[in-house]
């Protein structure tokens, strides 16, 4: 029988293990000799709290898990490199980019968002793509998704916005108004949820979508000159996506479709890839351009801002363990190196504190130790020390600064570039800051006549189960994109409720 490599995965380890077979251990590593049985006083006898072996095993058992994500819960992983093909240095002096032909290690991370880490993975729902980039001067991560925008522009809605994405919490059922509510009160939301209920809210999978690092990064060159810059990583296996009828049949038949398929390709050698670019703007470019770059609702048309090439992304490794190397790793839009820099995107700003902290709290204190998180290529000397599962402590260096004992020093070079702000401390309300001028854009010249159909039929699917005056706010949002998508909307709408009394389907 021809099975898949993901299917074979404990045949293929029996073969590498060549007939080899280890000598089972306990947990300190001396040999036991009887793994079915534990330790009784006689054959009918109640078990001795000496049998470590025993205890050892339930204990251990009983702290296997750790809190999943947040969000992002259900996800996929893999390694390989990323190759610069093109000089970019005259924007950036990143190592990862200082010269054609250079590979970096990378590890990558795919996932979908508001589901739990059982959930399917074919469902409607943004997928994140972050990216660790091991380089000789740190670990870089770029925290990216799948679409180039987001449905808010402050980190402060973030939390509650991600409630309504999860379960109601009387029911603890996904809930429709919470959804379209929320939405609806914050209409920036618009393009992205345009985004996400087109034909691209359902990849095929995760190598057959693009991903982005979504904000507003700072690059700086060696000479110390500062751009803006996006970052776009573009499928080489071509964007494929899943009707939505295939997607619910694949959710009930193989909830872990995209696990399985991102799996069985690398280890059929079958290496998926991506293709970086830029997007750079200059700051003088900034102070005048139509839209505020800093707003993660708002692309920057690739008419205005062309994609520059960079480099390819391979993914040419499995993981060896998916806890140890998937569960446990950790991004954070705060793991910059030199050259690569925060924007004042707001959005940004908040993900910079939110992330380590989220990890300090899964993982521990010590999460920048583990194996996949550790920024192997250069060496960690600082004067942070102890915490739990200390793995390497720093030896007999000085814990304390500033000594006379050789303890690390400053390295100025790696100084931020140095940038001026001003204005008065306030709230400053974004909400109604230009919701539909680029979501019309999207409905006219990016979506054919098939996908604005569809994107009126997917959006009608689910947005007829929230409450009638959630659905006529909703669609008054979408008129203002464009009158023709309002009453389509309306008639879809129309359409599905005929016949539906309140509570029809209890
Ligand atoms: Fe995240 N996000 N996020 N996010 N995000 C997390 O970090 C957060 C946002 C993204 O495969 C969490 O380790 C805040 C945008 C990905 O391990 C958490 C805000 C984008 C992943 C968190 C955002 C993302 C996460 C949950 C608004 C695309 C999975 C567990 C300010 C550009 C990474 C964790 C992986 C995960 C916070 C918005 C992408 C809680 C506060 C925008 C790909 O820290």
């Amino acid at each position: 029988m021809s099975r898949d490599p993901a299917s074979d995965q404990l045949v293929n380890y029996k073969k590498s293990k060549k007939g080899d077979v280890e000598s089972i251990t306990t947990g300190n590593g001396a040999p036991i000799d009887d793994r079915a049985n534990s330790l009784t006083a006689g054959k009918n006898g109640p078990i001795l709290l000496q049998d470590f072996h025993l205890i050892d095993e339930l204990a251990h058992f009983d702290r296997e898990r750790i809190p999943e994500r947040v969000v992002h819960a259900k996800g996929a992983g893999a390694f390989g490199y990323f190759e610069v093909t093109h000089d970019i240095s005259k924007y950036c002096k990143a190592s990862v980019f200082s010269k054609v032909g250079k590979k970096t290690p990378v590890a990558v991370r795919f996932s979908t968002v508001g589901g739990e880490s059982g959930s399917a993975d074919t469902v409607r729902d943004p997928r994140g793509f972050a990216v660790k980039f091991y380089t000789e001067d740190g670990v870089w991560d770029l925290v990216g998704n799948n679409t180039p925008i987001f449905f808010i522009r402050d980190p402060i809605l973030f939390p509650v916005f991600i409630h309504t994405q999860k379960r109601n919490p009387a029911t603890h059922l996904k809930d429709a108004d919470m959804f379209w509510d929320f939405i609806s009160l914050r209409p920036e939301s618009t393009h992205q949820v345009m985004f996400l209920f087109s034909d691209r809210g359902i990849p095929d999978g995760y190598r057959h979508m693009n991903g982005y690092g979504s904000h507003t990064f700072k690059t700086v060159n060696a000479k110390g000159e500062a751009f803006y810059v996006k970052f776009h990583y573009k499928t080489d296996q071509k964007i494929k996506n899943l009707l939505v009828s295939k997607a619910n049949d694949l959710s009930g038949s193989d909830p872990d479709y995209s696990i399985r398929d991102l799996y069985n390709a690398i280890a059929t050698g079958n290496f998926p890839s991506w293709t970086f670019y830029i997007q750079v703007m200059t700051f003088a470019e900034a102070e005048n351009y139509r839209w505020n770059p800093f707003d993660l609702t708002k692309v920057w048309p690739h008419t205005d801002f062309p994609l520059i090439p960079v480099g390819k992304i391979v993914l040419d490794r499995n993981p060896a363990n998916y806890f140890a190397e998937v569960e446990q790793i950790a991004f954070s839009p705060a793991h910059m190196v030199p050259g690569i820099e925060p924007s004042p995107d707001k959005m940004l700003q908040g993900r910079l504190f939110s992330y380590s902290d989220t990890h300090r709290h899964r993982l521990g204190a010590n999460y920048l130790q583990l194996p996949v998180n550790c920024p192997y290529r250069t060496k960690i000397a600082n004067y942070q020390r102890d915490g739990p599962q200390a793995y390497t402590n720093q030896e007999g260096a000085p814990n304390y600064y500033p000594n006379s004992f050789g303890g690390p020093a400053d390295v100025p070079s790696a100084a931020l570039s140095k940038f001026q702000v001003s204005g008065d401390v306030a709230k400053y309300n974004t909400a109604d800051e230009d919701n539909f001028s680029q979501p019309a854009l999207f409905w006219k010249n990016v979506l054919n006549e098939d996908e604005r159909t569809r994107l009126v039929e997917n959006i009608v699917g689910h947005l007829k189960d929230a409450a009638d005056f959630i659905q006529e706010r909703t669609v008054k949002n979408f008129s203002q994109v464009d009158a023709e998508f309002g009453r389509r909307l309306t008639e879809g709408l129309r359409k599905v409720s005929r016949g539906k009394s309140a509570y029809s389907n209890l």
